[in-house]
């Protein structure tokens, strides 16, 4: 089953938003493989935002990164990828719908709560990255009724 890498950032920790944004995934179902709360270090930041390092935000995002603990998780459902990106809304919380966990808590790009893989391959790297000693393998005893 797909996988996805879903980061509460700084600003969503010290905002006391990690239960919200936890409830929503587990509401739509998802299940949680993968839960650590941790501060990173400047060079494990500038690895998780490697493809970004020419842009002229990325000391910023660095910096923003490791201003506090954040929540590193391993979600996992079919298509979590897309539909993980669907719930957390677009990058700039100006453009994030309504109802979108962005939409709903954010108004900076800079300060925009949470980050989700964009892509199945960038997902598998960003949770081998994150969880280099594995996540945990289990099977909701719900499956059935969110599966057909
Ligand atoms: P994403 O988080 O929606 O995937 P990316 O383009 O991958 O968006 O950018 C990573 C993060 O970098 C964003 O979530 C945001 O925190 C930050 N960022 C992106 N563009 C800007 C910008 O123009 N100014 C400041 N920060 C930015
Ligand atoms: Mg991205």
């Amino acid at each position: 089953m797909e996988q996805t890498f879903i980061m509460i950032k700084p600003d969503g920790v010290q905002r006391g938003l990690v239960g919200e944004i936890i409830s929503r995934f587990e509401k739509k179902g998802f299940s949680l493989k993968g839960l650590k709360l941790m501060s990173v270090e400047r060079p494990f930041a500038e690895k998780h935002y490697e493809d970004l390092s020419s842009k002229p935000f990325f000391n910023g995002l660095v910096e923003y990164i490791i201003s506090g603990p954040v929540i590193a998780m391993v979600w996992e459902g079919k298509n979590v990828v897309t539909t993980g990106r669907k719930i957390i809304g677009a990058t700039n919380p100006s453009d994030s719908d309504p109802g979108t966990i962005r939409g709903d808590f954010a108004i900076e790009i800079g300060r925009n709560i949470i980050h989700g893989s964009d892509a199945v391959e960038s997902a598998k790297k960003e949770i081998a990255l994150w969880f280099p000693d594995g996540t945990v393998n289990w099977q909701s005893s719900l499956h059935h009724w969110i599966y057909e």
